[in-house]
């Protein structure tokens, strides 16, 4: 049936790289197409490359699990998650391409009374920042999604739920290669299977290019948007990220009809779970608690996932899972993300979104590309630079990260 699928166009355009470039992203994830594309479209910049060791949306973007919400803690977050909430939500129009995002409810469960009382903080904190998120009771949580397990004597009991209705899902690929190709169409160059191996610097410290495995490619600046690997490239520049690398799985089951309306996360015993267009039950871990770049993950940590799955939701029981796999996420101190100048002249990081990076696509593209263009942080991003680990203003957002570290 493909051989009737003839004459498709590429979506984007495979170019040989040329000799230099005002900028060069390294790490063609969503970040870093979106990045580009945003140069392109609100900056005027277009003579860019965005430089891949593998195949473009391989990394985090392509194995995440796709939860998209807006309600963390602090202020500095909520302004970055819920500028990326905004623009999902007009994402697919923007890009003429369907990223399927679903605002269906994400859900974050309650087993005891430190989860109720957090839960209720961020409550709180969200709405009187303007952020919907509200607090269910077990019953409602139920009436919400109807496969939980409420009873009092289950093995994780719950005692109450926090809601954000307009959070919900995406379709991850798709939002790599929508960026990709409306990058391309504004003349971006992406450049794959072309791993950077060095970084090279100027006379006054300042970035010339990159030494790749396509050779030496210049730059006026250059933008490290690298997730799981930001520490290893930052350091070809001599710069030594705050931060660790660790392992994170997801798997999916076999197809099931539509039985699961929403998004379910539990901290506090190590799961989530939604369901993809696809009919897969798409569920994830916490992390490995050992810094590896291994895209694999140990097995103790995703058949505890699977216990908790089974207990919260005992109808899952007998469903078969068909696919595991692992990302290597880029962890900081205060499980906040790093946009910022570096020490180093003309370059530029967006790194430590460690688990939590998916749902900030849009809108951390489009403050990096900012960066990027304007050499400062936007407003909203004002937080999130490298300073923060040398004043000690951290952004703790461990509670509001809800993946087991
Ligand atoms: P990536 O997509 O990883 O892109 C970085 C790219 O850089 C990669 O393609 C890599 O190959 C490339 N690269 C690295 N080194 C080099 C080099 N030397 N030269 C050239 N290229 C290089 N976040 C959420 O918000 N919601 C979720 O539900 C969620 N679930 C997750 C589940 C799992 C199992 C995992 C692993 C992560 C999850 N995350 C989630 C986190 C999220 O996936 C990431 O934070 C986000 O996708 C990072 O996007 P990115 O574009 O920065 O990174
Ligand atoms: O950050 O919401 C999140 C998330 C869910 C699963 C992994 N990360």
């Amino acid at each position: 049936a493909m051989r009737a699928h003839k004459g498709w166009e590429a979506q984007w355009v495979s170019p040989e790289p040329r000799q230099s470039y005002d900028v060069i992203i390294i790490g063609a994830g969503g970040h870093g197409l979106g990045a580009a594309y945003y140069l392109a479209k609100e900056h005027g910049i277009t003579n860019v490359a965005v430089i891949e060791k593998g195949w473009l949306g391989g990394g985090n973007t392509g194995r995440n699990t796709t939860i998209i919400r807006s309600n963390y803690l602090y202020e500095e977050s909520m302004d970055i998650y819920e500028h990326s909430l905004k623009l999902w939500e007009g994402l697919s129009q923007d890009l003429n391409y369907n990223v399927m995002y679903s605002p269906r409810g994400v859900m974050m469960l309650s087993h005891n009374v430190h989860d109720q009382q957090s839960f209720k903080r961020h409550v709180n904190a969200n709405n009187l920042y303007g952020i919907d998120n509200e607090w269910l009771t077990p019953e409602q949580a139920k009436a919400f999604c109807p496969p939980l397990d409420i009873s009092k004597n289950a093995r994780y009991p719950i005692n109450g739920a926090a809601l954000q209705r307009r959070g919900g899902t995406a379709r991850h690929d798709a939002v790599a290669w929508g960026y990709a190709r409306a990058a391309s169409d504004r003349g971006v160059h992406i450049i794959q299977n072309c791993e950077v191996t060095g970084i090279r610097r100027g006379p006054n410290g300042e970035v010339t290019g990159v030494d790749t495995t396509k050779g030496f490619i210049g730059a006026k600046k250059v933008g490290v948007s690298a997730a799981g690997h930001s520490s290893v490239v930052m350091g070809m520049a001599g710069v030594r990220l705050p931060v660790h690398s660790t392992p994170l799985q997801a798997l999916v089951s076999e197809p099931l009809k539509p039985i699961f309306p929403c998004v379910v996360m539990s901290n506090t015993v190590h799961a989530y779970i939604s369901q993809s267009d696809k009919g897969e039950l798409v569920i994830g871990a916490g992390t490995d608690q050992y810094n590896s770049y291994s895209q694999t993950g140990g097995m103790q940590i995703i058949t505890h996932t699977l216990d908790a799955i089974c207990e919260l939701f005992p109808m899952f029981r007998r469903v078969k899972m068909m696919r595991q796999w692992g990302g290597i996420t880029d962890n900081t101190a205060d499980r906040s993300p790093i946009q910022s100048v570096t020490p180093v002249p003309n370059l530029f990081v967006n790194a430590g979104w460690g688990t939590g990076g998916f749902k900030a696509t849009p809108g951390s593209a489009n403050l990096f590309a900012h960066l990027i263009a304007k050499g400062e942080p936007h407003r909203l991003a004002q937080g999130l630079t490298l300073d923060r680990f040398r004043t000690g203003r951290l952004i703790d957002e461990a509670a509001a990260a809800a993946v087991a570290h």
